[in-house]
């Protein structure tokens, strides 16, 4: 008898069609009724795997007596209640480590990209302008500047690496202090005040909302820049978007928003900044790695055995 698991959204394909294959999946996001859908399950499931923005709150948990353990397809689980799988005794494990090169890689691509216009450039060239007009204007060095890093953790050091190699020095600030050989700040907008590029790696959740608001803005000044590949909610998205028309930053770099994949369609027209459809994590490789390591929680899990990497 395979055990039941449900699935909150359509994901990694490789990894869906492993679970599919060694587990009974039910899959919530093609529920025509969920109500009637999670009737027929309740008495079943015992495991969700969580993939993307789909809430998993108190409610779900309720709908699902038997469920023990919530294992999501990814290192951030803002969309998962912890406190709600706290109280009910449910185990919820995510997917760190395996992602902190993909997703470090592709906040430094952010910063290139948004400091040398690199995307702009290309576009330029496509345009046939390069010969009509001549060079395209000229832009910012990395080399010499500070990054602030909010969010000092794993991805945030593999994110100082590789700004010091592009010449880069690194600040931060977090809630607590770490032994680190970076220069820390007590707060966010202090952080910003001193740095060029304020690089955003929190983790997402009604702690961190808004973090990034008028002060911290000001604080980065017309000369900043913001690199958002943490959350959308960590940053107040209307508020970024008017500062970026009117100048208030020199630019910004987003992988994340705060109603993905619905990106507010004055970003478009933005010529200071570069946007990524949330794509830091995704390779082929890196996203590999994380279904096995979702997958071998589940695993573990059923057979008994301690999961691999727990959150609550
Ligand atoms: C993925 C992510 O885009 O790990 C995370 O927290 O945001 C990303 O790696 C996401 O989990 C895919 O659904």
């Amino acid at each position: 008898m395979k055990t039941d698991i449900l699935f909150t959204g359509k994901g990694h394909a490789g990894t869906q069609a492993i679970l599919e294959s060694e587990f009974a999946v039910h899959k919530l996001h093609e529920a025509g009724d969920r109500d009637a859908f999670l009737k027929s399950a309740s008495q079943k499931v015992r495991g969700i795997a969580s993939f993307g923005a789909a809430p998993v709150n108190g409610a779900l948990m309720d709908a699902l007596p038997r469920l023990e353990i919530i294992s999501n397809f990814g290192v951030g689980v803002d969309q998962i209640d912890l406190d709600a799988a706290k109280k009910r005794g449910i185990v919820v494990t995510n997917t760190p480590d395996v992602l902190n090169e993909c997703v470090a890689d592709t906040a430094i691509a952010l910063v290139l990209n948004t400091l040398r216009q690199l995307p702009q450039c290309e576009a330029y060239l496509r345009a046939g302008r390069w010969a009509e007009k001549g060079p395209y204007a000229l832009t910012t060095s990395l080399g010499g500047k500070t990054m602030g890093i909010l969010g000092l953790g794993r991805i945030g050091e593999a994110v100082a690496k590789r700004a010091m190699a592009c010449g880069m020095q690194i600040r931060y600030h977090n809630r607590n202090r770490k032994d680190v050989p970076y220069a820390y700040d007590p707060d966010p907008v202090t952080l910003a005040k001193n740095s060029d590029v304020l690089m955003v790696v929190t983790p997402g959740g009604p702690e961190t909302k808004n973090l990034v608001n008028a002060q911290v803005l000001d604080a980065l000044g017309p000369k900043g820049f913001l690199v958002n590949i943490a959350r959308g909610s960590v940053v107040d998205e209307p508020l970024l978007l008017k500062y970026l028309q009117e100048r208030k930053i020199a630019g910004a770099g987003l992988d994340v928003f705060a109603d993905e994949p619905r990106v507010p369609p004055e970003f478009f027209k933005l010529e200071n900044a570069v946007l990524f459809p949330h794509v830091a994590s995704a390779t082929q490789e890196t996203r590999k790695a994380m279904g096995d390591l979702q997958i071998e929680n589940l695993r573990r899990h059923f057979a008994g055995k301690p999961v691999l990497t727990r959150v609550v």
